[in-house]
């Protein structure tokens, strides 16, 4: 891209440096993933993303922000930032920090505090960071009114981790109650261990755990998952094939989970999980990047991106949310994203087949992370420090 400021951010999910050469399949065997699924239909005023005259609202500049959450029940906007402090932001901006893990946390490119959560009662906090060990840990913390409970801290999970990138990070509890945990393939270039595709590990999964404990584990798996009771499988996976989910979020109206995973070296990607999915689905990493083949064996039934687009338009995708907010009528029902090597953030369009981009006119610089409001109003987070609130208005 070669804009000084990007080139300064080295990679925060660094996929630009790493050096892994696929296999390349004979043409004549050129797989190709299975259909792909499509989202939800939810009754709403068409939107005309294109129409859209946007602007950026600063709510804050913090020391490198990475993920914000809201608490049910509570106006405050909490935002992780990467060194391992939890802030809340009101109204007039900064208000108090609420959790420090400095000096818990590791600091690569890919590692800290990379995600935070409410459990959909508001009483407790997740937090999903990579310890000075470099491994994953999910912690909860009981919450009140002045924040965080002391003493309350208790250990949901922990994944230890080969490679210092793809930590995956984020954190989100779907409609159904269930936190969704999004873990990346481990690390280094290529999935060398092919984890994405081994049902026996974690990574490279998207988790749905009960995060409360349980008979003295840290948390509870939902009989329902769809790998329970099959042997050489870890229960607690709802899907796999995935290379490293950073982003992903629940549509607040339609329940549909859209999942943003940062391709290697060609394709970042779009999935979508349509709501009432009984999980179990493969996204198929590391046999398919985005839409093309990557490395054999290539298994059946792996299902295709609704989107994916090449090196052109950026290099990590950065997962956002389907807008349901009412600020920005003609935005209704789209979902946005971005890119951490492409300022500018992009809406889907449905067409015939899948979806198109369009650009909404609207930039950050090393954007990392999409957050919503409890009023479904969208928030974009700069690895550089600023908070925006997406507005309408002229840019
Ligand atoms: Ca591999
Ligand atoms: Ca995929």
């Amino acid at each position: 891209m070669g804009r000084p400021a990007l080139l300064a951010a080295t990679a925060l999910l660094a996929v630009a440096c790493e050096q892994a050469t696929p296999a390349a399949p004979s043409p004549p065997a050129l797989p190709l993933p299975a259909p792909t699924p499509t989202p939800s239909e939810v009754p709403s005023p068409t939107p005309d993303p294109a129409a859209a005259r946007l602007r950026l609202v600063r709510v804050a500049v913090l020391e490198a922000p990475l993920a914000l959450a809201t608490r049910p029940g509570d106006e405050a906007l909490y935002v992780a930032e990467k060194g391992g402090r939890i802030v809340a932001l009101q109204r007039g901006g900064l208000d108090r920090t609420v959790l420090d893990l400095s000096g818990e946390v590791s600091d690569g490119t890919e590692q800290g505090l990379l995600g935070l959560t409410f459990s959909p009662d508001g009483r407790f906090l997740y937090v999903n960071y990579t310890d000075v060990n470099g491994d994953t840990r999910i912690h909860e913390f009981a919450t009140d009114e002045d924040g965080v409970v002391p003493g309350s801290r208790r250990e949901v999970l922990a994944v230890d981790q080969p490679y210092s990138n793809h930590n995956g990070g984020h954190l989100a509890f779907g409609p159904d109650g269930y936190l969704y945990v999004g873990l990346g393939d481990g690390g280094s270039g290529g999935d060398p261990h092919d984890n994405a595709q081994d049902l026996s590990t974690v990574l490279g999964k998207m988790l749905r755990i009960d995060p409360r404990p349980s008979d003295g584990r840290g948390y509870r798996i939902p009989r329902e998952n769809p790998f329970v009771g099959r042997d050489g499988t870890r229960a607690a996976i709802w899907a796999f094939g995935l290379r490293n989910p950073w982003r992903y979020s629940f549509d607040r109206e339609s329940g549909d989970l859209w999942i943003a995973d940062v391709g290697q070296s060609a394709r970042e990607e779009i999935d979508v999980q349509p709501a009432g999915s009984s999980g179990g689905e493969n996204y198929g990493w590391d046999a398919f990047e985005g839409s093309l083949p990557f490395e054999p064996p290539f298994p059946k039934g792996t299902v295709g991106p609704v989107y994916d687009y090449g090196r052109k338009l950026g290099a990590t995708v950065i997962g956002g949310f389907v807008y349901r907010g009412s600020a920005i009528p003609a935005l209704r029902g789209t979902y946005l994203f971005g890119d951490l090597y492409n300022p500018r953030v992009r809406a889907l369009v449905p067409r015939k087949r899948g979806f198109r981009h369009v650009e909404l006119g609207v930039g950050v610089d090393n954007l990392v992370s999409f957050g919503e409001d409890q009023a479904g109003e969208l928030y974009l987070l700069s690895l550089d420090g600023p908070v925006y609130r997406l507005a309408p208005g002229r840019p």
